[in-house]
């Protein structure tokens, strides 16, 4: 039986109880055992399992027991699996929303798809979970559906890239992309000065376009190009995977053979596809070669390929959010109000010599210098 159903029959019976004087025991959030929902792409999600029923406790225990109503009964809408980042984070979340820590997941796998994502969003609220969690692939287009789920009394939790033409959910839970994107600025300003290049010529391979990492790491990155008089020659979405990366770079070898100093990669995925191209076309990358290689997430094969001396630094972007949104759904249960706005904190990464002193708005930066030790840490 769903939450918050049992919940106003407990609700109703204690009033009566008050009523006729009887003390309405405190009724402290209990977890049961509860079958979860195993992972499934979009097109095979399969409604949420009712938690079984708790057995039927003792007197004193059963309000604590109906409070709890079971399992909570998250949905999870994923953006898809794309890349190594969207991997730690689904694992992230299913690691913390499990049976075990009492939690019913459903979980869907939207594949890069909008449509789908809305669809899943609503299968969700035909379930009557209690809480939905969105990592929203594109930032727009979101209002009628999470008004759909204001309606439904589901709170949603966004998790990750963020939605900016509706502020129907309670919190959301991710990175600052723009100053991700400005720190990647700052860092090559600074590090051309070290290395005495005085002229830029970039090339950016771009994320998913309208999601808000993308807009983020571009605006961020365009702002200091802009300031310090740097040539964008082009920028290209690449979707954020790494058949995007490579098929993007292998036009820009074509079109901009010789003419480009930098490339940007709005992820790591989308670097491994742009260095096979690169490679193809004989043009030499990371410190000391033709390019410099700058990338955002720092997942571990990225990291990797810093340590290698491929790419020349690598701007995380953390993707292990879920804790942080445990931490809301503890506090919805418990009636309290949690933060609109809660930031994940990020590094940035590269080899010791890459490594120079800039601040982003102002604040002085701090990176990490990448060794074995930093690299078996990563997620
Ligand atoms: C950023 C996240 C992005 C990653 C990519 O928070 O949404 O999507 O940078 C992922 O790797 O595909």
């Amino acid at each position: 039986m769903k939450k918050k159903v049992l919940a106003a029959i407990l609700a109703a019976s204690m009033v009566a109880l008050t009523a006729c004087g009887a003390a309405a025991p405190a009724a402290p959030a209990a977890e049961a055992p509860a079958a979860t929902e195993e992972a499934a792409p979009a097109e095979e999600a399969a409604p949420a399992e009712e938690a079984a029923p708790a057995e039927e406790a003792s007197a004193e225990e059963a309000p604590a027991e109906e409070a709890a109503g079971g399992a909570i009964k998250v949905g999870f809408a994923q953006v898809g699996h794309e890349s190594d980042w969207r991997t730690a984070s689904t694992k992230s979340c299913q690691d913390v929303f499990s049976a075990e820590n009492g939690y019913d997941l459903s979980f869907v796998d939207c594949d890069n798809d909008e449509a789908a994502q809305k669809e899943a969003v609503r299968s969700f609220i035909e379930q009557g979970v209690d809480y939905i969690i969105i990592d929203p692939i594109i930032a727009t287009g979101w209002d009628t559906v999470l008004t759909e789920c204001e309606d439904a009394g589901i709170p949603v939790i966004v998790i990750d890239r963020t939605i900016d033409d509706s502020d129907k959910y309670v919190s959301w839970v991710g990175s600052d992309f723009l100053t991700e994107g400005k720190a990647a600025g700052e860092w090559l300003k600074a590090y051309a000065d070290a290395q005495g290049i005085k002229e830029i010529n970039a090339l950016i391979i771009q994320g998913t376009i309208g999601s808000s990492a993308q807009i983020g790491r571009t605006d961020g990155f365009n702002e200091v190009a802009k300031r310090e008089g740097w040539t964008v020659l082009d920028q290209q979405t690449g979707d954020f995977t790494e058949a995007g990366g490579q098929e993007v770079m292998e036009s820009f070898c074509k079109s901009y053979a010789g003419k480009f100093n930098v490339v940007v990669c709005e992820n790591d995925n989308e670097a491994f596809g742009a260095m096979t191209a690169m490679d193809n076309a004989g043009v030499t990358y990371g410190p000391g070669n033709d390019v410099i290689l700058i990338s955002y997430d720092a997942c571990t094969a990225g990291l990797k390929d810093v340590k290698a001396g491929k790419i020349t630094a690598d701007f995380e972007c953390n993707p292990l959010a879920a804790p942080t949104v445990e931490g809301v759904i503890k506090q919805l249960e418990a009636g309290e109000t949690p933060e609109k706005q809660i930031l994940v904190p990020d590094n940035w990464y590269a080899l010791k010599d890459q490594i120079v002193d800039f601040s982003v708005d102002g604040n002085a930066q701090k990176m990490i210098e990448v060794t074995d030790e930093v690299i078996e840490a990563q997620y």
